[in-house]
């Protein structure tokens, strides 16, 4: 099932079918260990509703309330050889072969929730910045527990001149204001997402494909729950976490990203995560 954040409550939908809930709190209603089955015994109380369709279409927020969100670094081949390649100037090329294969994965803080943005808000680039890329990236749930509660759509928007210059820019090139988008909701499932699930990212510019490529998450080199062993190691999360699971497709070294531009990224059993740069 998918869970959507409207202006007018928290919409479910099971199976196609509509309901609001009862609950009003997006935090309380996501931060509970078994989510998948605390959902379903409330909508078993509930009467379907067609009209929520057009609360989804037409007054959704951002899937997140007073959690953090976290991200994973070099988690997919791609995302190691393409870090290498941008940084092989500043002598930061062995840094990111020797994350790919160590035991630790890399993970960062990437924002908190008030500088993060929903599908159909806008992400930004850098002022500073001339190399700019959208990193599409699955991205968990993580109750308080530290269980995997759902799956959404991540957009770790990234800049990759600054990343270049010296490895502890990574910040810099990673927060920023309109740097994080996710959304459009929290896919809720009673098992763990299948290993096969694609993800995908389209970047339209001037209504034209100037980028689309797809890859499937079981080109992940970690699991999941490794990487969330490692970001609950040493850190409570009061309302629960979000983990970006790293980036598996960086476009060719000659594209960067334009004001106007618009970037969906589509993950199976979630939907699309739409967003267009500003400057
Ligand atoms: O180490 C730099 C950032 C890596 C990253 O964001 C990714 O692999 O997705
Ligand atoms: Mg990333």
């Amino acid at each position: 099932m998918k869970i959507y954040n409207t202006k007018k409550g928290i919409v479910i939908d099971n199976n196609g079918q509509l309901f609001l809930s009862n609950q009003t709190d997006w935090d309380k209603f996501i931060n509970r260990q078994g989510l998948f089955a605390a959902i379903s015994q409330e909508v078993a109380g509930l009467q379907a509703d067609a009209n929520l369709q057009s609360t989804i279409s037409n007054e959704l927020l951002k899937p997140i309330a007073n959690q953090e969100v976290w991200a994973s670094g070099v988690t997919y081949y791609r995302s190691r050889s393409a870090r290498i390649e941008e940084s092989k100037d500043a002598g930061g090329g062995t840094f990111y072969d020797r994350v790919y294969n160590a035991e630790r994965p890399e993970l960062f803080f990437k924002a908190p929730a008030y500088r993060t943005v929903g599908s159909g808000a806008d992400v930004r680039i850098r002022k500073d910045s001339k190399w700019n890329v959208p990193e599409p990236e699955l991205t968990l749930f993580v109750c308080s527990a530290g269980t995997i509660e759902g799956y959404t759509c991540g957009n770790d928007m990234s800049s990759r001149d600054i990343e270049g210059e010296n490895p502890l820019y990574l910040p810099q090139a990673k927060s920023y204001n309109g740097a994080c988008a996710i959304g459009p909701c929290i896919f809720v499932s009673e098992s763990p997402i299948k290993s096969d699930s694609k993800i995908g990212i389209e970047i339209l510019r001037g209504g034209s494909a100037a980028f689309a490529e797809e890859i499937s998450i079981d080109q992940m080199k970690r699991t999941h729950t490794e990487l969330v062993g490692y970001l609950t190691k040493e850190l409570d999360f009061e309302h629960g976490a979000f983990l970006m699971t790293g980036t598996g497709i960086i476009p060719a070294d000659e594209f960067t990203l334009n004001v106007g531009d618009v970037v969906k990224i589509t993950i199976e059993g979630i939907g699309t995560l739409e967003n267009t740069v500003k400057s």
